[in-house]
């Protein structure tokens, strides 16, 4: 299969990184010159816990420069607020039975994805798979866990057995599943709980447990999540919404969540994809939804004051 990553920060990187180690044929996408020159000239280099992982996939800053490469299949792993973007750019290079995957936070990042190539032809899912950007060409893989991708429309189909085949031969245990939006739901709400809070108050998400009042504030934004979530006809696929988080904290305790790497290095969060989807969502089915519409405006209230533009 060839295998296109839009978007090569930690998480493109990392997937890039072990696909391209398995011998798969890949190339990723990033506005980042140095980090793609980098890649390009001395290799992209993954920290694991058992030694350094290179490889040089093909890597690229414009996606017009893969325009012979038909790809099978194109990963989008730019934040968010690009998945339009990415999805417009992915025309030019996705082959005629060609798929696009999303594996990215927040809610939306699908449908802008159908929204050009029609829902037949995207595959979405979330991963537990945990890692750091360190700087260019390099990635620190941090937290293990399982991947599970679905269509967005119908059930599991070959297609998506073999990527998640593809994946899971690379290192990155993947599971075909058929309940694509529970699975979505189902991390938004632990990004929900972790991430505004965490980059708020510059926790890794393990500080998350330690103080009562951290604990407190988990469960008042993860508890309209699950309002929302109910309202929406969503079934989650676990049964204690704050323990479920309190667990990944735990899980995932030296991380630093994805919101809180981007607040320190200047760039853009996706709390509008998070839990400002949330409060829209809540808006849209009469849901009220206070903490995390505080969230969201202290979140963006940082962006400004640390001069990112959203
Ligand atoms: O997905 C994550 C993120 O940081 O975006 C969690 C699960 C919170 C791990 O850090």
């Amino acid at each position: 299969m060839k295998i296109v990553i839009i978007g090569a920060g930690a998480m493109g990187g990392l997937f890039a990184a072990r696909l391209a180690a398995a011998g798969e044929d890949v190339s990723v996408v990033d506005v980042w010159a140095e980090h793609v020159e980098t890649i390009r000239t001395q290799g992209l280099i993954l920290e694991t816990g058992e030694g350094e992982v290179r490889t040089k996939p093909a890597a690229v800053t414009r996606v017009e420069d893969l325009a012979a490469c038909a790809a099978d299949l194109v990963i989008v792993f730019v934040k968010s607020g690009m998945t339009a973007a990415a999805a417009r750019s992915a025309q030019t290079i996705l082959g005629p039975v060609g798929r696009v995957l999303t594996l990215q936070n927040g809610l939306g990042n699908a449908e802008m994805i159908a929204e050009v190539f029609g829902a037949d032809r995207v595959l979405a899912g979330t991963t537990a798979q945990g890692a750091t950007l360190i700087g260019p060409g390099r990635i620190r893989h941090g937290g293990r866990g399982d991947t599970h991708i679905g269509r967005l429309t119908g059930p599991v189909d070959d297609f998506c057995r073999e990527a998640a085949m593809i994946l899971s031969r690379a290192g990155i245990p993947a599971i075909a599943e058929d309940a694509v939006q529970s699975l979505i739901w189902g991390k938004l709400v632990i990004n929900v709980g972790i991430n505004a809070l965490t980059a708020l108050l510059r926790f890794t998400n393990g500080q998350l447990n330690d103080h009562a009042e951290t604990r407190e504030l988990v469960k008042l934004a993860v508890a309209e999540a699950v309002q929302v979530a109910a309202a929406s006809d969503v079934r989650l696929p676990y049964d204690n919404a704050v323990e479920k988080v309190l667990a990944v904290a735990a899980a995932t305790a030296a991380n630093r969540s994805s919101m809180l790497q981007d607040i320190l290095r200047g760039r853009a969060t996706e709390i509008d994809a998070i839990n400002g989807a949330l409060v829209r969502e809540g808006v849209r089915l009469g849901v009220p939804t206070p903490v995390n519409a505080t969230l969201t405006l202290l979140i963006k209230a940082l962006e400004k004051q640390q001069g990112i533009c959203g």
